[in-house]
């Protein structure tokens, strides 16, 4: 039996936003707003924490260092908190993350978090695929079903604990189970049925409803897609998201700039289709080419495609420190020759950075006051 979801009203961030102000429902006004204005928020994962050169350095960004200020979304990563670890996958301590979350916060940006979670049967890691679990996770009674609610609560329980200085809830997307339109991960399209799939959801907003979490915007981010069936096919329901992303990243180098922008184009296109039918904002949830081999990616290649769409935010995966990884980073660090390109883009008009943020942030309180004023 598939598990019931309780929650099927209600608590959806905008039908919520209608009714009385939560962190979450804040947070998705501004990036409605944001994308109404055709601007985008600029995102990098685990900015603060690490970057190529060096690693936690109070204050240091690569971002901060190439383009003048902090980006405009933070990603952070849940992996490995359903063990209780102190530290995630990449091994950025989860108290760092909250005290990073909370100066993000009071700088004006935003936050997000993925998850790349342990398989629950072999314990390794996302990508360990076999035996597949998703259809015992989603069935009530089972062994797989428990260990899955405690997980999940692990996570809603330090998503619900992230607060700003006044002690009140800070607001952040999530987006679990992404990239499900491939295989890579245990909870892919081959490991799993549409029904499995939307059910995992189902439950994870459960866990996250029945503990009263009310700061997250709840962001769906398959990979890259061939056509709205296929973007359609394990989405869980207009109940369960309010963001319409994609993951997608430029591989094979300069000579598949054109499959990249193809499939950028095609995706997001889809997704804004379906989100002006279902009431809801679009993102290029990940995106990036490792190590950055074209100096102009950003001004020729990445800001085109996202200024052709109104998203509310992009977000370039990690900057591995060079002797953890090699060579793998998304945005340049400094003397990197496409820091140019990426200052240049983040300087335009369209791009939110931290700064940016706040400042949209202070017009819309601003129009609110007055508004009320009359
Ligand atoms: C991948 C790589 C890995 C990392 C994982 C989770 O894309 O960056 O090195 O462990 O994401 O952050």
């Amino acid at each position: 039996m598939l598990v019931s979801c309780g929650t099927k009203k209600g608590n959806n961030a905008a039908e919520t936003a209608e009714e009385s102000a939560t962190p979450a429902s804040t947070l998705l006004a501004l990036m409605g707003e944001a994308a109404k204005q055709g601007k985008y928020m600029v995102g990098h994962h685990d900015d603060t924490a690490y970057g190529y050169e060096w690693q936690y350095e109070e204050g240091r960004s690569d971002v901060k260092e190439t383009a003048g200020d902090y980006p405009g979304v933070i990603n952070w990563d849940l992996g490995l908190i359903e063990l209780d670890s102190a530290k995630e996958l990449d091994g950025v301590p989860f108290e760092f993350i909250a005290e990073e979350v909370a100066k993000q916060n009071a700088r004006g940006g935003v936050n997000s978090f993925s998850w790349h979670l342990r398989h629950p049967g072999t314990r390794a890691t996302s990508w360990d695929v076999q035996p597949p679990v998703v259809a015992e996770i989603v069935t009530e009674g089972t062994a797989m079903n428990d260990t899955m609610v405690a997980w999940i609560g692990r996570a809603a329980d330090f998503i619900g604990s992230l607060r700003d200085a006044e002690g009140n809830r800070i607001g952040v997307m999530f987006r679990p189970w992404h990239e499900h339109t491939g295989s890579w991960f245990w909870w892919g399209k081959d490991l799993c049925s549409p029904a499995d799939y939307k059910a995992l959801w189902a439950l994870t907003r459960k866990v996250f409803d029945d503990k009263g979490i009310d700061n997250v915007v709840w962001v769906y981010s398959p990979g890259q897609v061939a056509d709205e069936a296929e973007y359609m096919e394990r989405y869980p329901g207009d109940e369960y998201v309010d963001v319409l992303g994609c993951d997608i990243y430029h591989y094979g180098g300069e000579p598949a700039t054109d499959d990249y922008r193809m499939n950028v184009n095609n995706t997001l296109g889809i997704a804004k289709k379906l989100a002006d039918e279902h009431g809801k904002l679009i993102a290029l949830s990940e995106t990036g080419i490792e190590a950055l081999p074209m100096e102009g990616w950003f001004t020729e290649v990445l800001g085109p495609l996202c200024d052709a769409y109104p998203i509310t935010f992009v977000t370039l995966w990690r900057n591995a420190e060079k002797n953890s990884k090699h060579e793998h980073f998304y945005a340049p660090y400094k003397g990197h020759p496409a820091e140019k390109s990426f200052a240049e883009w983040t300087a335009g008009p369209t791009t939110l950075m931290a700064s940016d943020v706040a400042a949209l942030r202070k017009s819309m309180s601003d129009s609110t006051r007055t508004a009320g004023a009359n």
